[in-house]
């Protein structure tokens, strides 16, 4: 069985655009999410033209603004500040990776915790390792959803994560552990990985190596997630973490890129953005 992310968001898609269409009557107005795009990385101009069409689709205003790769922390971090201050937005977000001459703690500690929709602020992280009210991140949210929504048992399961990144890797780990699974991260220092994520009945993986993953990696009947979103060398074409032509063959759930965990992302934006726009309504 192969996972649609791309269905699934588009179902969740239109759940929201449904709610989101009473809000004016509601409260006024409609959710306004800023992203903020340092640069011009082609897979991040990618993503966050995709962040924009998504909320065209949900009815979230969006406002994507663009800075040069050259611009100095402190003018970013000024820019921070206005849309801190600005009441009508509800949502910031800031594409990563940032320039290197630009500290990626300081700019995610500079955003206001309740603006804070990709859950990246200290003290979300702290809220979800603590199991306290907090904006998940958009990536791990996602992927819980497509378990959930392929009737994948996770309580008591072996999960198995590899790469232990903020933004992916470490969440995951932890929302799988809050649904009961047994779960172990494995990473670039792993020793003898393929016997590692061989137990895993649930893998996760978000290395982004492409094709990093192959058949004999992985257990039959195996749950596959695939985080990674990668160029492949020799194609160019968009490809995953996992050989998923061979990887498919011996899951039992497997999910594609492009079309996976990609477009749950967004749409796990698209939630988060009305989340921190409803506390603050409410
Ligand atoms: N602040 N930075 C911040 N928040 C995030 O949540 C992200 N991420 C990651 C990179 N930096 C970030 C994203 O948005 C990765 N990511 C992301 C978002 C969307 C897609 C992939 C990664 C996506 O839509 N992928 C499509 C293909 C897109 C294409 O054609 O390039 C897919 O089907 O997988």
């Amino acid at each position: 069985m192969i996972i649609s992310g791309k269905e699934l968001s588009a179902r969740m898609k239109s759940d929201m655009a449904a709610q989101v269409a009473e809000f004016p009557e509601k409260y006024g107005r409609v959710p306004h999410l800023a992203v903020v795009l340092v640069g011009d990385d082609p897979a991040s101009v990618s993503y966050v033209t995709g962040k924009a069409k998504a909320s065209e689709v949900v009815g979230i205003k969006n406002t994507t603004i663009r800075r040069p790769a050259d611009i100095s922390e402190a003018e970013l971090l000024s820019l921070i500040d206005g849309l801190n201050a600005d009441e009508g937005v509800d949502g910031i977000l800031v594409q990563l990776p940032l320039p290197k001459h630009i500290s990626e703690a300081k700019v995610i500690a500079a955003v206001d915790k309740s603006k804070d929709v990709d859950g990246f602020h200290p003290l979300n992280v702290a809220a979800l390792w603590q199991k306290q009210e907090c904006t998940e991140p958009c990536t791990p949210k996602g992927i819980i959803r497509m378990l959930k929504s392929a009737g994948v048992q996770i309580s008591g399961k072996r999960a198995v994560v590899v790469g232990r990144s903020n933004i992916v890797g470490l969440p995951v780990a932890k929302l799988l552990l809050d649904e009961n699974a047994t779960v172990t991260i494995a990473h670039s220092r792993t020793a003898d990985l393929p016997s590692v994520t061989r137990t895993a009945d649930i893998l996760v993986v978000a290395i982004g190596k492409p094709r990093f993953v192959t058949a004999d990696m992985i257990s039959d009947g195996a749950v596959v997630i695939d985080v990674g979103v990668n160029r492949d060398p020799e194609t160019g074409k968009l490809c995953g973490d996992v050989d998923f032509a061979a990887a498919e063959s011996k899951a039992s759930v497997i999910t594609p890129v492009p079309g996976g965990v990609g477009p749950m992302t967004i749409a796990c934006l698209m939630e988060n953005t009305i989340e921190c726009f409803l506390r603050k309504m409410k």
